[in-house]
C-alpha cells in the first residue's frame, strides 16, 4: 500500500467484564483518536449471550473507520487499547474488559500468523453481522444474517 492510501476497515468490539457499555464507548473513542485512523460509522451497542465462551452477557458493537495504517499496525494499535482497558488473556475465549477485532481491511485477504482478515469466525456470530449490517449492509449476506438469527442478541439501544 503506498503511503496516504486511506483504506475502509471495520473493527468489531466485546466486553464482558466490569462495565462493558463504558469500556466499548471509551474504546471508540481511543480508535477515533489513533493517529491514522478516522472514525466514519459506530453501529449501536447490543447485548448478547456468549458464543463458544462462558461468563455473562456481552456487549457488542462494530465501527467503521477509515485507515492509512497497515493491517498489523492498525492491530497492534487495537491491541495497546485493549491492554489500556486491562484485557487478559489467562485462557482462550476467557471473559474480558475489552475485545477488539479487525473484521474487515478494505477488500484485503490477509493470512499471517498474527493476523487473519476478514476475521475467520465473522460469519458464523450474529454478534458481529447485527451490527456490521447496520453500518454497512452490503458487506453481509442475507444468508450470512439468516444462519444465524437464532443466537441471542439484542439491542441496547435506549430509543423505542
Ligand atoms: N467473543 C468471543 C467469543 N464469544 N460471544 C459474544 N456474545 N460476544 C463476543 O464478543 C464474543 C463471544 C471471542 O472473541
Ligand atoms: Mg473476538
Ligand atoms: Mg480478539
Amino acid at each position: 500500500m503506498s503511503a496516504g492510501t486511506w483504506v475502509d476497515a471495520f473493527v468489531g468490539l466485546g466486553a464482558n467484564l466490569g462495565n462493558a457499555q463504558e469500556a466499548v464507548c471509551a474504546a471508540v473513542a481511543a480508535i477515533g483518536a489513533l493517529d491514522g485512523v478516522r472514525l466514519l460509522g459506530q453501529s449501536p451497542l447490543y447485548g448478547s449471550a456468549p458464543v463458544d465462551a462462558g461468563g455473562g452477557d456481552y456487549v457488542n458493537a462494530v465501527v467503521r473507520v477509515q485507515t492509512r495504517l497497515p493491517a498489523l499496525t492498525l492491530l497492534h494499535a487495537l491491541r495497546e487499547i485493549e491492554a489500556q482497558a486491562g484485557r487478559e488473556r489467562p485462557f482462550r475465549n476467557a471473559p474480558r474488559t475489552l475485545d477488539l477485532d479487525l473484521l474487515l481491511y478494505g477488500d484485503q485477504r490477509i493470512q499471517t500468523e498474527e493476523l487473519t482478515v476478514p476475521h475467520p469466525r465473522m460469519a458464523q456470530r450474529a454478534f458481529v453481522l447485527r451490527p456490521l449490517a447496520d453500518i454497512a449492509p452490503g458487506r453481509v449476506p442475507q444468508s450470512q444474517l439468516d444462519a444465524v438469527a437464532h443466537q441471542s442478541v439484542w439491542s441496547l439501544d435506549p430509543r423505542p
